[in-house]
């Protein structure tokens, strides 16, 4: 090889060392799942289920009662959220009422989503936190999605809420 080709050579190979450098530049620079929105666990589109109510099977209504006590005209619930669910899970309810949330996290911290009645908080560790919403008027049930991250299963962190007849 003469000079004048290995010149050249040594070129090619510092040009292509350059695209690849660029290369990787720019894909270290791509945004990327943990920290956009792209990949929003808050957002109820970003899970499978749908957001809107299933019809209740009349046989299974009939084995279900509400959840937690009737106070004042208050549905009062603990409310567990754990790695990975609820509890209780279903969350049973009556349609139309008052329920009170009181939640509380068995390990790191989670979020409450209930996108049918627009209610979403955070679930801390430690004090039980308290929430309210109304149930819906139509009975069902209802997904309940975690919209804190909190590890490798969150994805598929949902829980159901059953919404029973109102009592006549
Ligand atoms: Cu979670």
């Amino acid at each position: 090889m003469n000079i004048d080709h290995k010149d050249m050579a040594y070129r090619i190979v510092g040009l292509v060392g350059l695209a690849l450098l660029l290369g990787l530049v720019l894909w270290a620079h791509q945004p990327r799942g943990s920290a956009t929105p792209a990949h929003d666990h808050a957002d109820p589109a970003h899970h499978r289920h749908a957001v809107s109510g299933k019809p209740l099977d009349a046989e299974r209504a009939d084995t279900l009662t509400p959840s937690g006590q009737a106070e004042n005209g208050v549905r009062v619930v603990d409310y567990d959220a754990f790695q990975y669910g609820f509890d209780p899970d279903p969350l049973v309810v009556r349609a139309g009422e008052r329920v009170r949330l009181q939640l509380k996290s068995r390990d790191v911290s989670h979020g409450v989503m209930i996108p049918e009645v627009d209610f979403s908080t955070d679930i801390p560790t430690g004090e039980r936190k308290a929430a309210e919403f109304v149930a819906p008027a139509e009975p069902g049930e209802y997904p309940v999605f975690c919209s804190v991250f909190c590890g490798s299963g969150h994805g598929d962190m949902t829980g159901r809420m059953v919404v029973l007849p109102a009592e006549l």
